[in-house]
């Protein structure tokens, strides 16, 4: 078996996770919305939030902006602010599910008047990029119906097929369009991009500009997350992760709490192509709620949930595996990949952290840092951020 550690090492020490801006503010469900103490009041507290995650993981130099929840005047004076705390923006996120005209949908919606207004916002969150730039639009639709007969299912997607077209037009060269999917909720009878095979024909059909998102919280119950993204990898059509993780529906909670053997099932897939670091064109985002639990700790620890399930799949003995698959030895091959999601890679990410300067333990050092403490004592008054749903 050769020694896999100096690779291992060196794409871990390159990895990047961006993290979502919105898991800063306040979040819950639809019978609470928490509320916690120190819990930033605008984009430019967010950034700081985040850039704490950054400095004692050294994996998420970047933060995805949500549109309008992070709205300011200037947002090239918001992307200095956080090159000057070390993180740069990344991924603008557009939204059109929060507004009472989107009732019965946005870019989906019967009525055309709705739809002209649902494409602006989409096209002014291409502006936002130029501003900032970005080189991602991820969209992701509340749109569907609730009951039968409520609307043409094909008519709808004649809808959004001419909606992802004008802003596919609006895109930089060096801009893209992610499109995420998801099974269900708000709506409850058809989603108009309801899973990976809808969003893969819309993003065929648009041009190479256009890639799938995957969110592992939006597929059905049992569904095999990993073939999905090796299938699209295959395609050149994997735009995107939404990393996170559920034991029900789209809880979001922390990725690989609810099932890490899943998550280094995908890293496993993903390391196989090879395509790990940020310049493979795929863009890696948590896409999380800490509704009960303390926020910075929370993307801390999920950064470390994603450091150590790659960390497993960079030490899967891939020619063993290959050559136990020739040979049809399926024990053989299954047990190359559980020797390898056996192994405890904290000492190794440890190492890695400390040939970049870090902390062994991020959370420990970040606890010591005396953070937390200042922002609840320094972010009193003012509008708590959060959902506004
Ligand atoms: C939808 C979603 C989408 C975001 C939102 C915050 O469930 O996953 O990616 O816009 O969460
Ligand atoms: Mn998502």
């Amino acid at each position: 078996m050769s020694d896999r550690t100096p690779y291992a090492k060196q794409v871990l020490a390159g990895q990047s996770i961006e993290m979502p801006s919105w898991a800063f503010g306040n979040s819950g469900t639809r019978f609470k919305v928490f509320a916690q103490q120190g819990v930033p009041r605008d984009p430019y507290e967010k950034l700081a939030d985040a850039a704490q995650v950054h400095k004692y993981t050294g994996a998420a130099g970047s933060v995805a902006l949500h549109i309008p929840w992070d709205k300011v005047e200037d947002y090239a004076d918001l992307a200095r602010h956080a090159a000057d705390l070390n993180v740069r923006i990344g991924t603008i996120n557009s939204n059109t599910f929060q507004d009472d005209d989107y009732m019965l949908g946005s870019v989906c919606h019967p009525d055309a008047k709705i739809r002209r207004k649902a494409v602006d916002h989409l096209l002014e969150c291409v502006d936002i990029m130029d501003a900032t730039g970005s080189a991602d639009l991820k969209l992701w639709f509340a749109d569907g119906t609730n009951y039968p007969g409520q609307d043409s299912i094909s008519g709808r997607q004649d809808h959004l097929a001419e909606s992802l077209a004008e802003v596919y037009a609006r895109l930089g060269d060096h801009q893209r369009l992610l499109l995420e999917y998801k099974l269900f909720e708000p709506s409850f009878y058809t989603t108009d991009v309801p899973d990976w095979g809808t969003a893969y024909a819309h993003c065929l059909k648009l041009g190479p500009k256009a890639h799938v998102v995957i969110d592992t919280g939006h597929h059905a119950p049992g569904v095999n997350i990993e073939f999905i993204v090796a299938f699209l990898l295959r395609e050149g059509k994997l735009g995107g992760f939404d990393f996170n993780s559920r034991f029900y529906a789209d809880d979001d909670l922390m990725v690989g709490a609810a099932d890490p053997f899943q998550l280094f099932r995908i890293l496993h897939e993903l390391t196989l192509q090879d395509v790990l670091l940020p310049d493979s064109g795929i863009a890696y985002m948590l896409d999380q709620c800490h509704n009960i639990e303390p926020k910075i700790p929370g993307q801390i620890r999920s950064i470390m949930n994603v450091q150590e399930a790659t960390a497993k799949a960079l030490l899967v003995d891939h020619d063993a595996l290959a050559a136990a698959q020739q040979a049809g030895d399926v024990l053989g091959a299954n047990a190359v990949l559980m020797d390898a999601y056996n192994t405890d890679v904290r000492p190794l990410l440890a190492e890695v952290r400390a040939e970049k300067g870090l902390a062994a333990d991020p959370m420990a050092a970040y606890a010591a840092s005396g953070y937390a403490e200042e922002i609840k004592a320094a972010r009193v008054g003012g509008a708590q951020a959060g959902w506004g749903a």
